[in-house]
C-alpha cells in the first residue's frame, strides 16, 4: 500500500554546538554550550554531552555552571552558523523544489514527487549532508506537516522516525500537550488549568469545548491530535537566478575560443536548470575585460526556457552586440526571472535511478 508519507521534516542536531565542534574538534566529547559571554547570558544550545547534565537552550549560564562545573562555554558566532546553514540548504535544494525553511536549522520538504522509500531517502539525505558538511541531522517522515515535525524530534540525534496513519492517535497519547504543534506556552497554561497535561487527556475534550474556549486554535488542536493537518509545504527559498561565472587563468583573446566557451556555459546552464526543474525568462551575459571594465547584456524571452539551443543562440546574439576590444578575463552566463517547471523528473543526485532502486512498499 502506498501511504501518503509525503512530508519530510529535517532538523540539524545541536546545530550551533556542532558547528563549533567542527571548527574546533578538541571540543568534541566535552560538555559544551554556545552562549552569552557573561554569567548573565543564556545558552543558545548545548551539545549532547552537556545535555546529560540537564543543560539546555535558554538556560542561564550561571545555572549551567552550577549543574556542570566543567562545562566549556563558547561565544555565539551567528555568521558562521548562517554560512553552514546555507551549505546544508544548498544540498537539500537538490531533492525537492518545495522546501519550507522553518528556522536556521530546520525545514519541511515536500517529497510527494519522489517515488522511493522515504526512509531510504532520509538516510540518503543524512549521509549526503554529513559527507559534505560534517553535520548530522534528524529526520521525521509522516503524512502531514505537524506529525513530520514531531517525528523529527523522536530519535535525536542522527535519527529517522516515521509516523504512519495507523499509529495515530495512539503514539501521541503519552506526550505532554506542549509537544503538539500549535500549543504554545499560553495555551498550555490554560489547558493545564483545566487539568489537561497529556495528549490522552486532551483527546477526551470535545470539539465544541475546545472551540468555545480556544476559538480557531481549539479547532486546530482538536484536529492535530487526530492526525488532521491539511497545510502544504510553503516554498520559502526561492532562487532568483542560476548562472555560471568564471575567471580564466589566462585571458581569452580569440573570438572562436570565446564562442566555444559560451557554448559550454550554455550547455552547463541548461543542464543545471533542467536538474532543478526551472526555466528562466531572462538570459544575461557578463564580460570582464583585462582592464577590469565590465559589461552585461540581457535579453528577456517571451517564453521561459531551459533548452540548451535556445540559451546558446540568445547568448551568442548578446555576445555579438559587444565590442570585443580587449582580451577577456571573465565570462558569465546567467538565467534569471525563474519559474518552476512543475514537472519534476530529475534531480542532481539522479532521482530516476534512486526511485527505481528504492521503490516505496
Ligand atoms: P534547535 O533545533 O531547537 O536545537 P539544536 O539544533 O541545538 O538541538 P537539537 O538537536 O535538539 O535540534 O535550534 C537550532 C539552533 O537555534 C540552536 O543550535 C541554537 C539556536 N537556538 C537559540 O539560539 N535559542 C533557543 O532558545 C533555541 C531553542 C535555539
Ligand atoms: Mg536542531
Amino acid at each position: 500500500m502506498k501511504e501518503d508519507l509525503n512530508f519530510l521534516h529535517m532538523d540539524l542536531d545541536a546545530f550551533f554546538a556542532s558547528v563549533e565542534e567542527l571548527e574546533n574538534p578538541k571540543l568534541k566529547g566535552h560538555p559544551m554550550v554556545v552562549g552569552g559571554r557573561s554569567d548573565r547570558g543564556i545558552i543558545t544550545t548545548a551539545n549532547y554531552e552537556a545535555r546529560k547534565y540537564g543543560l539546555h537552550s535558554a538556560m542561564p549560564i550561571f545555572m549551567a555552571k552550577q549543574l556542570c562545573p566543567n562545562v566549556i562555554i563558547v561565544p555565539t558566532r551567528h555568521n558562521l552558523y548562517r554560512e553552514k546553514s546555507d551549505e546544508v540548504f544548498k544540498i537539500i535544494n537538490d531533492y525537492s523544489t518545495k522546501i519550507e525553511q522553518m528556522s536556521i536549522d530546520e525545514a519541511c520538504i515536500d517529497i510527494s514527487h519522489i517515488d522511493a522509500d522515504p526512509v531510504k531517502l532520509a538516510k540518503h539525505i543524512q549521509k549526503n549532508v554529513y559527507q559534505k558538511t560534517g553535520l548530522t541531522l534528524s529526520i521525521g517522515i509522516s503524512y502531514n506537516k505537524s506529525l513530520a515535525k514531531l517525528a523529527s524530534d523522536w530519535n535525536k540525534p542522527n535519527g529517522v522516525f516515521v509516523i504512519r496513519k495507523n499509529m495515530v492517535p495512539k503514539i501521541l497519547e503519552d506526550l505532554p500537550i506542549e509537544r503538539i504543534a500549535g500549543i504554545g506556552q499560553k495555551t498550555k497554561e490554560k489547558l493545564n488549568a483545566f487539568g489537561v497535561y497529556k495528549v490522552s487527556e486532551l483527546l477526551e475534550l470535545s470539539f465544541s469545548f475546545l472551540k468555545k474556549n480556544f476559538g480557531k486554535q481549539g479547532e486546530v488542536i482538536y484536529n492535530r491530535i487526530r492526525g488532521i493537518d491539511n497545510r502544504v509545504v510553503e516554498t520559502t527559498r526561492i532562487r532568483k537566478s542560476l548562472g555560471i561565472e568564471r575567471t580564466f587563468s589566462k585571458d581569452v583573446d580569440k573570438a572562436s575560443e570565446l564562442v566555444k566557451l559560451l557554448k559550454n556555459f550554455a550547455e552547463e546552464l541548461s543542464k543545471d536548470l533542467k536538474k532543478r526543474n526551472i526555466l528562466g525568462h531572462t538570459i544575461t551575459l557578463k564580460i570582464k575585460f583585462n582592464n577590469f571594465e565590465t559589461i552585461t547584456r540581457s535579453m528577456t524571452l517571451e517564453n521561459p526556457t531551459n533548452e540548451f539551443k535556445e540559451i546558446y543562440l540568445k547568448a551568442y546574439y548578446l555576445l555579438r552586440t559587444v565590442d570585443i576590444k580587449r582580451p577577456i578575463r571573465l565570462l558569465g552566463l546567467t538565467s534569471s526571472n525563474l519559474v518552476d517547471d512543475n514537472i519534476i523528473q530529475l534531480s542532481l543526485w539522479n532521482l530516476d535511478e534512486f526511485n527505481s532502486n528504492n521503490k516505496r512498499k
